[in-house]
């Protein structure tokens, strides 16, 4: 088949956030997120890794843009932490984490990358998750877009790229469902109501980013899993449905139509967990819609019949053996069952190249906004060898085959922006530590111990950097 080359122009990315790189947790004025609490207490994380210091990206930042220079990368993708700039979630701001971002993003134009910024991924300044709640409480809204517009002001001269909220679906499923995310809850209302809150937090940025960055692109970053049916039996079918509008559409729908689906709605208010909408909500919801939807594409997911007294949600995967990864489900609806046609990371994450132009088919088509793969990876054990080497042709064969997916989704017609692969260098994986890695650049430091913090390039650093030279015609 022939497929249509990578438009010139094309963002040839890689990703990170905050948390996961940055370490310098308590410099220059920063405030304490609620990671930076939960990573404390005992047992939640493996091995009780944190992100004090992290990959000390921080202050590391002019040799890490070297070496995103020295790679070619075109674009490159982080997030801000909302307590360095407002310590205590509001008020003024601390000029010094400003100054931080600023020095960042002109170190990345000069380098002739564009940067991406992302608002917000999951580092909420502990102070308003103690004072209200944080997202469960309707004050956030107002809280965050102050955040918002400080950055807005500050840097709409400078970014053009702008993601919203980071993974709202997976960070609150972790947080208000499975447990594993701060507040670590579990609470189906609880988890609803704090997703409404997020959304008309989300809608009410893009309505101020209209006002303050004319010129700019706006769109929240999604984990798109997109939901398979186990079979054609019509249960499954009807699980398949249900999976896709409440994992799926429940948010991207209302990103993008400033609406809930219509189903999803309809059973969550007869159970008593629906968000209390009230006046004028759907109204922000609609004065806010994104110029483009970022997608978090990992795996897709397979969905099959769940009886009423059935599997619920259930703790993910933190060990790193492969096959211990429970089902999980909502009763009545749906539960995911793996599927034998796919071969698994040592994560359990279903590796399904095919299943990424599926999802950008289906995004593209459903709300019409071109797309921008805003993290795509594999996370995996790498091994360091002599000489400063490490093999992870896994890695590029799992890139490759994604971005050949990508090429294959734009010459069925969708507009992709760019690709930007989850992760530059190796990050603090949330809850797994340091031994998941995913990046180009190794860093040389374990769980417990920060050691040198040396960069290393891997195999998948000059593989990427001959894809980006040849425009994508080398892959
Ligand atoms: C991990 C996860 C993360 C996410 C990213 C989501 O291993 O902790 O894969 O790194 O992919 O933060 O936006």
């Amino acid at each position: 088949a022939r497929l249509t080359p990578f438009p010139q122009g094309f963002l040839w990315g890689a990703a990170s956030a905050a948390y996961q790189v940055e370490g310098a947790h308590d410099a220059d004025g920063k405030g304490p997120s609620v990671w930076d609490v939960f990573t404390h207490l005992p047992g939640k994380t493996f091995q009780g890794s944190n992100g004090d210091v992290a990959v000390d990206h921080y202050h590391r930042m002019e040799e890490d843009v070297a070496l995103m220079k020295e790679m070619g990368l075109t674009a490159y993708r982080f997030s801000v932490s909302w307590p360095r700039i407002f310590p205590t979630g509001r008020g003024e701001a601390n000029e010094a984490g400003m100054a931080f971002y600023e020095r960042l993003i002109d170190a990345l134009i000069a380098a002739g990358i564009e940067p991406v910024l992302t608002l917000y991924h999951w580092d909420l300044p502990q102070a308003l998750q103690e004072e209200y709640g944080g997202w469960e409480d309707r004050r956030i809204i107002a809280d965050f877009e102050h955040y918002c517009v400080a950055l807005f002001q500050r840097f709409a001269g400078k970014v053009k790229y702008w993601v919203s909220l980071n993974e709202q679906n997976y960070n609150t499923t972790n947080a208000y469902q499975l447990g594993t995310h701060p507040p670590a809850v579990q609470d189906r209302k609880r988890f609803f109501t704090a997703n409404h809150h997020a959304f008309l937090a989300n809608a009410t940025v893009i309505a101020a980013f209209r006002k303050h960055v004319p010129n700019g692109l706006i769109g929240p970053s999604f984990a798109y899993s997109p939901a398979y049916p186990a079979s054609s039996a019509p249960a499954d079918m009807l699980a398949f449905e249900n999976a896709e509008e409440f994992t799926n559409w429940w948010w991207l729908d209302t990103y993008c139509f400033g609406r809930y689906p219509q189903a999803a709605l309809a059973w969550l208010q007869k159970t008593g967990e629906a968000p209390d909408i009230q006046p004028g909500d759907v109204a922000i919801l609609q004065a806010g819609l994104p110029d483009f939807v970022g997608v978090n594409y990992y795996y897709t997911t397979t969905f099959t019949d769940n009886p009423r007294d059935g599997a619920t949600m259930q703790r993910i995967n933190t060990t790193g053996q492969k096959g211990t990864t429970p089902s999980s489900g909502v009763p009545g609806l749906y539960r995911t069952t793996p599927n034998p046609h796919l071969p698994t990371s040592n994560w359990d994450w279903a590796i399904d190249p095919t299943g990424l132009r599926i999802a950008l088919r289906r995004l593209a088509s459903r709300y019409d906004l071109p797309l921008m793969v805003t993290e795509n990876g594999l996370g995996e054990f790498d091994k360091l060898e002599a000489g400063d080497k490490v093999h992870d042709d896994y890695r590029i064969d799992y890139l490759r085959a994604h971005l050949q997916a990508c090429q294959e989704a734009m010459s069925d017609g969708v507009q992709l922006l760019g690709y930007c692969p989850w992760s530059f260098t190796d990050i603090l994986s949330w809850l797994n530590g340091y031994q998941k890695r995913y990046g180009f650049v190794y860093i040389n430091r374990d769980e417990t111990d920060a050691k040198d913090l040396r960069r290393i390039r891997k195999d998948s650093f000059f593989w990427y950097q001959t894809v980006i030279a040849s425009n994508g015609q080398k892959l």
